[in-house]
């Protein structure tokens, strides 16, 4: 009998494990901002076990929550390289990699997320779909991000005008750090996890998002009044690397597209109770909701970037046909 060396021990465990389950099994690592029971957490969930059932255990995915891999334009990156396989992220650190969804950030585009999801779920999402499969990203899913509003501590809103002044931090990406230049505030690019030691200790005076990271974060136990302007309607996807892509056999790329198509349509309706649980929430601890009632004058004081991204020739055609629908 041959002695058993230490390589062919390796190689009898390989074969017994692709024995017991009839073939092997590749560990994908996805990327993700949010804690447990936020609805992108849970749709991401549904999409792993999707995945496993549609590939017969061929593919797990293991995710990685909290942005405990790097915070999201480094993730961006780490995706584009095919160093993580699969990320869910918000369209403003997106565009940077991919600038024809710049598009996508510019305020008061959209009125609301069915608005949006009328584009994104037609021929408009398969536009920006290519244009980020050309930059490295395969979207399997649009989830929602919701009407992101400003907050700020010891700073009452009753009007944009109040922002004046005001350190706001922002996304890093290029539209939001102008839309805050335009309202003559001074914006403050930070990762999402630091936003909320900067507000507590006076780094910035205020943030902007939408009410489920507003209430995640802890946000709403310092900064305790919201001017609900819902400026950008901001569309998050589900990707995978165009390296993993390529590597999937084409019944593979169909579950995975499923499985895609599944957890986007269980995040939409998880995100609509979050909105509600959200607000209730802070409303309880005493934080003040104003209700922008008329965008116009707003929407007037972003006109630079409307200017911008019309002549924008990586834009321009996305923002006709949205503006014309
Ligand atoms: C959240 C979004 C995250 C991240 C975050 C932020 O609403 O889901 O992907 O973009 O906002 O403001 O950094």
């Amino acid at each position: 009998m041959m002695p058993r060396t230490p390589w062919r021990c390796f190689a009898i465990a390989c074969l017994l494990l692709v024995g017991a389950t009839g073939h092997a099994q590749t560990k994908l690592r996805a990327w993700n901002i949010h804690p447990d029971g936020y609805p992108v957490t849970e749709a991401m969930k549904r999409f792993a076990s999707l995945v496993a059932q549609g590939t017969q255990g061929r593919y797990q995915v293991e995710i990685f929550s909290n942005a405990t891999l790097g915070d999201q334009p480094k993730a961006v990156q780490m995706l584009k390289s095919g160093e993580i396989d699969l990320a869910e992220f918000s369209s403003g650190p997106l565009s940077d990699a991919a600038p024809g969804l710049k598009a996508l950030n510019l305020p008061f585009l959209f009125t609301d997320s069915a608005h949006m999801f009328k584009h994104l779920d037609g021929k408009l999402g398969e536009r920006f779909a290519a244009k980020l499969q050309a930059a490295g990203f395969v979207v399997l899913g649009w989830y929602d991000g919701g009407g992101r509003s400003f907050y700020c501590v010891n700073r009452p809103l009753n009007s944009f005008k109040d922002l004046a002044g005001a350190r706001i931090r922002v996304q890093q990406s290029e539209v939001y750090l102008e839309m805050v230049k335009l309202l003559d505030a001074t914006p403050v690019a930070l990762p999402f996890k630091e936003v909320m030691g900067a507000l507590e200790k006076g780094d910035v005076d205020c943030a902007e998002n939408n009410m489920p990271s507003f209430e995640s974060t802890g946000h709403y136990k310092v900064a305790k009044s919201v001017y609900v302007t819902n400026h950008v309607i901001s569309p998050e996807a589900l990707v995978v690397s165009t390296k993993l892509w390529a590597s999937l056999s084409a019944a593979d790329k169909t579950a995975f597209s499923k499985a895609g198509a599944e957890s986007a349509a269980l995040m939409r309706e998880l995100w609509n109770k979050r909105v509600a649980s959200a607000i209730e929430t802070a409303s309880k601890q005493g934080v003040q909701f104003v209700r922008l009632k008329d965008p116009a004058p707003m929407v007037r004081r972003m006109s630079p970037l409307y200017g911008k991204y019309m002549n924008d020739p990586s834009t321009r055609e996305e923002l006709l046909s949205i503006i014309s629908n």
